[in-house]
Order: structure tokens, then C-alpha cells, then sequence
């Protein structure tokens, strides 16, 4: 059975609880409490040497990290991944637009408006800048939603799910997506697809 280390209130790791789910593929949860340093501890970093969760444990003992990837592994041959070659590409597209314009900006502001007490004297200074990369990501997806219903493919997959784990509770980062009606639309559609779960479910 694959194991999923992970923490309840990540994105990243919520990415891959919602495809689990939605595949049907039962795992043993392992939570992590990222707050307290738990993937920190020597004997995590043998799993994980970046010390992150969501890291997933396969069957074999081998163990994968790296949110997009994990999906990416669990996806091969079944609908949420497209065979077509250029369908294949533009998934990619938008997981690496995810992980390089939108994660870093939305999570991370995210991360500390939500779980820290206070932020520190940098990350006050840093905040504007996280806020307004965020935003210039949300405006390319607002974009793009303008004119498909989904990412790739006009049909729900991989990039959606890859997308939606920080946008859909990007408002606890302080934004604010009133201005973004084609990503709200989408929002909801992501939430309605069968065998939906939301961030704090649990296998
Ligand atoms: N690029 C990685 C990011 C993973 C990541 O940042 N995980 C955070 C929680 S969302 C974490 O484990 N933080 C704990 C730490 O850095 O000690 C992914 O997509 O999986």
C-alpha cells in the first residue's frame, strides 16, 4: 500500500490526497506537523532530504517527492493525464507555471497570513512582492479560463488539480478574487467533478 506523508493544511499535499481520491487508490496517511519541524528530524530527511511533505511512499519502499510529480507518477494511464503528446506538454506548462509563478507567490504568502503568528521583519518586507506575483498569476489563468473551461484539453485533469490545491484558498492569503469571475467559475467546476474531496479530507 503507498504511504502519503503529509500536512493537512498544504496545498501541495492536498493536491495528491484529491487525486488519490479521485482515482480510488486507498494509502495510509503518515501527518507530518510541518509547524513543529517534523520533516526536519533525521530520520524524515532519510525519506525526503529537502524536508518537505507531501513525499509519497510507494510499494516498493522507494519514496517520491515533490508535489507535481507525485501526481504526475500516480496520473500514467488514467484519464486525469492525456496521452496526446502536445496535451502531455501544455499539462506540464501550466505545473511548472504552478510551481514557479503561482506557488511561490500564493502559497507562501498564504502560509504566513494563515499559520504564523507573526511574520518576521523580512517577510513583512517581502509580502507586497509575493502579493502582486500572485495576483499577475491569477491574471494569467483568468486569462486562459476566459476562453476554456479547463486547462488542457477543455477537460478536467492533472494541471486543474495541480492549480487548484492553493487557488481555491488563495483568499487566506489575503486575495482577493472578486476581480477573477472565469477563475471563480472554474473553481467550482473543479469542485463539482466526481469523487471530489476537499482540503481536510482524510483517506
Ligand atoms: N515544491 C514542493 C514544495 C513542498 C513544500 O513546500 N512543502 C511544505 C509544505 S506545503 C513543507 O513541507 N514545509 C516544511 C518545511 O519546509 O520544513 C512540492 O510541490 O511538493
Amino acid at each position: 500500500m503507498l504511504t502519503l506523508y503529509d500536512f493537512m493544511g498544504s496545498g501541495n499535499g492536498y493536491k495528491v490526497r484529491l487525486l488519490l481520491a479521485q482515482l480510488g487508490v486507498p494509502y495510509r496517511l503518515v501527518e507530518c506537523d510541518i509547524l513543529k519541524g517534523e520533516t526536519r528530524t533525521p530520520e524524515f530527511l532519510k525519506k525526503n532530504a529537502n524536508g518537505r511533505i507531501p513525499t509519497l511512499q510507494l510499494e516498493n519502499g522507494t519514496h517520491l517527492a515533490e508535489s507535481d510529480a507525485i501526481l504526475w507518477y500516480l496520473a500514467e494511464g488514467t484519464p486525469f493525464a492525456p496521452a496526446d503528446r502536445l496535451q502531455r506538454a501544455q499539462t506540464l506548462q501550466w505545473m511548472f507555471f504552478e510551481q514557479y509563478s503561482h506557488e511561490p507567490n500564493i502559497a507562501v504568502a498564504r502560509f504566513w497570513r494563515h499559520f504564523l503568528t507573526k511574520l518576521s521583519p523580512l517577510q513583512e518586507l517581502d509580502l507586497p512582492e509575493r502579493m502582486a506575483k500572485g495576483y499577475a498569476a491569477l491574471g494569467v489563468m483568468e486569462q486562459h479560463l476566459a476562453r476554456h473551461p479547463f486547462f488542457v484539453g477543455e477537460r478536467y485533469g492533472l494541471a486543474d488539480i495541480a492549480l487548484y490545491g492553493y487557488t481555491h484558498v488563495a483568499g487566506e492569503g489575503g486575495f482577493n478574487l472578486d476581480a477573477y469571475p472565469h477563475t471563480n467559475a472554474w473553481l467550482a467546476r473543479v469542485a463539482s467533478q466526481p469523487g471530489h474531496v476537499t482540503m481536510d479530507h482524510k483517506s
